[in-house]
């Protein structure tokens, strides 16, 4: 059965859900001056808020007499647009599925940074590996596997062959509520439509090589899936910057540092950079984490020193 959705603003008068009692619901899509809400009712319609409200996807409201309350988050993820301003991208989260395809490759620290933020927000974050249909997805996806394979749940799949979706749907549908990110063009709107046939979400034109992808999606959009729990589709978005998080949450989130953590360096303080007897050094020498991802760490403290002094100087 199609959903009639209907727009209706403070002044609207006419007796519809909302107009009544307090009715509770959730955000399922955000259009800019109006946002989607499925109530609890099953009823899902339109409610007018104001551009800057800073409502998201997964908020929980309620609606009086057409003016929306938005209730306490539980979680929330949000990331540093390129002007540096904060943007919430979703709330009540509980699962940051990372989605990677060889083709398009992730950006590089795509990964690393993405785990950053998923722990920072108290999300669990897994990594999806789409498009294995692909001839050359094989080295990328043993190159994956080796890097992450004991620090993160990893799911390898096919939007396009069904590969690896049951156990995806299956782990999807624990009751959680999870939130796709990744670049434009790996595939995360096709991954919805194969869990959940009865959508057609707009997908993007067949990638080719030297074709950067086009923003397809631009909305993100709650749904619920047949088997259990909820996924949200988002636009994609090539980096997250970081938003209020200190150099020691960096090194005690990120990726492949976990055990290094464990063994202590010399100083309590450690940055581990160039300080003797650090840990993370030794774990590098050792070839426990490669130089490269070493680096994107490095690149990473450097980025939020200077993120904070930029915020001090605005303050
Ligand atoms: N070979 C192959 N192609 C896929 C697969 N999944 C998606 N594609 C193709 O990849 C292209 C991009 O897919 P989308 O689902 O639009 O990607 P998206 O991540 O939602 O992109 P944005 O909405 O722009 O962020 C489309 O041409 C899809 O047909 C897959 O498993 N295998
Ligand atoms: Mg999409």
């Amino acid at each position: 059965m199609k959903i009639k959705k209907k727009c209706v603003g403070e002044q609207d008068k006419k007796e519809s859900p909302g107009s009544g009692p307090n009715q509770r619901g959730m955000i399922v899509a955000h259009h800019g001056i109006a946002v989607d809400i499925l109530f609890e009712s099953g009823e899902r319609r339109m409610v007018k808020v104001k551009r800057r409200a800073g409502h998201v996807v997964g908020d929980n409201v309620i609606v009086k007499n057409h003016r929306l309350t938005r209730l306490p988050r539980r979680t929330k993820l949000c990331r540093r647009d390129s002007r540096g301003s904060v943007r919430i991208v979703g709330a009540n989260l509980d699962v940051l599925g990372i989605v990677v395809s060889p083709m398009p490759m992730p950006t590089p620290g795509y990964i690393d940074h993405a785990v950053v933020a998923a722990r920072e927000a108290e999300l669990r974050p897994v990594l999806v590996i789409n498009k294995c249909d692909l001839e050359d997805a094989q080295p990328f996806v043993a190159d994956l596997t080796a890097v992450y394979g004991k620090i993160l749940d990893i799911f390898v799949v096919s939007a396009n062959t069904g590969e690896g979706l049951d156990a995806l749907t299956l782990y999807l549908g624990q009751g959680v509520r999870s939130f796709f990110v990744g670049i434009t063009g790996v595939g995360k709107s096709s991954l919805l439509n194969a869990i959940c046939p009865s959508l057609d979400l707009r997908v993007g034109e067949l990638f080719t090589a030297g074709n950067r992808g086009c923003n397809t999606t631009t909305v993100s959009t709650l749904h619920s899936l047949p088997g259990g729990g909820e996924l949200v589709d988002t636009p994609g978005f090539n980096e997250f910057g970081f938003v209020d998080i200190s150099t020691d949450d960096l090194a005690g989130f990120f990726p492949g540092f976990e055990a290094a953590m464990e063994d202590h360096c010399h100083f309590r303080d450690c940055c581990h950079r160039t300080e003797p007897g650090c840990a993370v050094s030794k774990l590098v020498e050792s070839g426990g984490i490669s130089r490269e991802r070493y680096a994107t760490y490095l690149e990473l403290f450097d980025q939020i020193l200077a993120g904070d002094a930029r915020f001090k100087i605005r303050r």
